[in-house]
């Protein structure tokens, strides 16, 4: 089946909609490091005022999604078909994106079309009884896809709420077969320094590739999620294609776009925002409304394009991002 060979139908837009305050924190952070400015143009100040009107912590779940063709038939899950959330609109979650690999700007959903997915092998890897190198289109064929609508939570507090198309991380777990002794899951994300790692040699003192972990235990509970596609389509570039890791208990981060590699491993893995600021981003980052990141609170935070046009509408940040009932016993 050509699944990869199609192209997303999405387009870029000339309009960023950075948002500025929140942005230009993990900017200072990065720049903090070594004391040089990352490249990069004036951010636009759009679309940033509330919508006190709007309602956005609805309790009406959105409506089905079309599918395209690829995806004719894929069932949404309906454990995770309410995220009592509206729903981002997909032009908007397709360019306010995080994959530092193509830089420290908004407006990476255009740079990130350099990133080349055809052909794509996801090496699964480690202390596996069967460790195996996938063609992308056979691991995908290998399990039943279905779609789940979940609420998503960046660090830098600002979130949204995305049908995504893939698998439980659990059916590749079954798969591999981890070995008695082990404990932690790695994943490593795409990287060629001729194709990634956005402007200058800034970014070359980077940790990467990009790497992001688990413990055995949460790859295995129901929540984890390998995505392949979302709105209905493939997955477009810019939000990892063509499999990124999506976790929603987690902040955003935990969650590894363009996965090449998926290792097994006794010992926890270093990370690559965990190796850059350990306290700041930590390895569990569960999401807390309780415990203020370093730099800012996380009590609540801001929904991406939940009014029209363009607004964030500030909401309440619940535990676990509201995904308490599956994942709290994982930390008693
Ligand atoms: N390889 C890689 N994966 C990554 C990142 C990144 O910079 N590189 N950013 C992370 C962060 S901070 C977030 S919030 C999400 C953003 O996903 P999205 O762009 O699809 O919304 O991807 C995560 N996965
Ligand atoms: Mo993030």
């Amino acid at each position: 089946m050509a699944f990869f060979h199609l192209r997303p139908d999405w387009q870029p837009r000339d309009r960023d909609i950075t948002d500025p305050s929140l942005f230009l924190n993990r900017r200072r952070f990065l720049k903090s490091l070594t004391g040089f400015s990352i490249a990069g143009g004036l951010l636009s100040l759009t679309g940033c005022q509330n919508d006190p009107v709007a309602s956005v912590e609805t309790a009406s779940p959105p409506p089905p999604t079309v599918m395209s063709a690829p995806f004719a038939g894929v069932q949404r899950n309906p454990q995770f078909a309410n995220p009592e959330r509206v729903l981002t609109p997909r032009e908007l979650a397709g360019r306010y994106n995080n994959f530092y690999e193509f830089g420290g700007t908004k407006d990476i959903a255009t740079k990130a079309q350099k990133l080349p997915t055809d052909p794509w092998t996801v090496e699964v890897a480690g202390l596996v009884k069967n460790p195996k190198t996938w063609d992308i289109q056979d691991l995908i064929k290998a399990f039943e896809l279905e779609e789940r609508v979940y609420r998503f939570r960046c660090v830098e507090a600002w979130a949204m709420v995305v049908p995504w198309l893939g698998f439980p991380m659990r059916k590749l777990l079954e798969a591999a077969e981890p070995q008695p002794n082990a404990k932690f899951v790695r994943f490593t994300s795409y990287y060629n320094k001729d194709i990634t790692i956005g402007p200058g040699w800034f970014y070359r003192e980077l940790p990467w590739p990009y790497t992001e972990g688990l413990r055995i235990e949460e790859m295995a509970n129901d929540l984890a999620f390998f995505a392949v596609g979302n709105y209905g389509q493939i997955l477009p570039k810019q939000h990892g294609a063509p499999i990124r890791a999506v976790l929603p208990w987690k902040y955003g981060f935990k969650g590894a776009k363009s996965i090449v590699k998926i290792e097994f491993l006794e010992r926890q893995p270093l990370t690559f925002w965990n190796t850059l600021a350990a306290d700041e981003y930590g390895f569990e980052a569960n999401v807390n409304p309780a415990v203020p990141h370093p730099r800012w609170s996380q009590a609540t935070e801001r929904l991406l394009g939940s009014g029209p046009p363009l607004t964030w509408q500030t909401v309440p940040t619940r535990p676990y991002n509201g995904y308490g009932q599956f994942v709290a016993n994982l930390y008693s």
